[in-house]
């Protein structure tokens, strides 16, 4: 287990605008509080930082109700950003205006080429394979213009299908280490995770499988008890972070940041 894909130096996030309220939902339970979702926002911020990670959050972007959700316009790979294409028309400006951040950051920017989209939301890596989960937001098209991107940097490219009830494949799904994954029943259900051992969520806690593990922590939304005590027993430190604004725009824990690790600077 090398860990690599577990362990960051750095991560990259955006404060929620005042206009979050107006992101895009599958379902309308209400808009979130904007002054509630900046504090959980924070709270998140805080908990990456405790982890020893550097973590830099962007300016708010009134034009782009979803820009909190930074995990969806970029992936992050060996040290190198790469700008991908959102199928949401509300959010495929977030790309440019990313753009300029990460060149600050990175030290070599890539462009998904071609005309197909893909979203952050549906890659999962491992320290050796990258798993794209076809969705309403990712493509057959934007898949084939990252495959050789990812297969450049050394990496396999799993491709998989994302049940047509779930926006994204890591709405429920997650890596907990380089081996293990936690998923919903119903994505585990479809056998994409072949040659992975999988930890399902707790019945009637899918939420719970859009989790982070970063560095030492596994950080899972609130409110998933049950979950947080088969991760807890399986040996997994746990930390709960409050999650709800996020949660009724559709969003959880990694669509909140982007990981990654730089070499650090002598
Ligand atoms: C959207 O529908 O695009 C946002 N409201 C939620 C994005 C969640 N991102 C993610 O799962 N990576």
């Amino acid at each position: 287990m090398s860990g690599h894909s577990i362990t960051f130096t750095h991560a990259l996030c955006r404060a929620p605008s005042r206009s979050v309220t107006a992101g895009l939902r599958a379902e309308d339970r209400g808009a979130p509080d904007e002054d509630l979702f900046a504090r959980e926002h924070a709270a998140y911020v805080a908990a990456l930082r405790r982890t020893g990670a550097e973590v830099t959050v962007l300016e708010p972007q009134e034009a782009f109700p979803d820009g909190v959700f930074i995990e969806d316009p970029a992936l992050c790979l060996g040290g190198v950003a790469i700008l991908l294409r959102p199928q949401a028309p509300t959010r495929r400006g977030e790309v440019a205006a990313l753009r300029l951040d990460l060149s600050r950051l990175f030290p070599e920017i890539r462009d998904l080429g071609g005309h197909g989209h893909v979203d952050g939301g549906d890659i999962l890596c491992s320290d050796t394979e990258v798993m794209v989960g076809l969705s309403a937001r990712t493509d057959a098209a934007g898949v084939a213009a990252l495959r050789p991107i990812v297969e450049d940097f050394g990496y396999r490219m799993r491709v998989v299908e994302t049940p047509a009830e779930i926006l994204h494949f890591k709405t429920e799904s997650s890596l907990l280490d380089p081996e293990t994954i936690l998923a919903s029943p119903r994505l585990a259900a479809t056998g994409c995770f072949g040659g992975y051992r999988v930890i399902e969520t707790a019945s009637g806690e899918e939420g719970a499988a859009n989790a982070i593990r970063f560095n030492a922590p596994v950080f899972l939304s609130d409110g998933f008890p049950q979950t947080a005590e088969r991760l807890d027993r399986a040996g997994y430190e746990i930390r709960q972070l409050p999650m709800s604004q996020a949660a009724l725009l559709d969003g959880g824990l990694s669509c909140l940041s982007l990981r990654y690790s730089l070499p650090v600077k002598l």
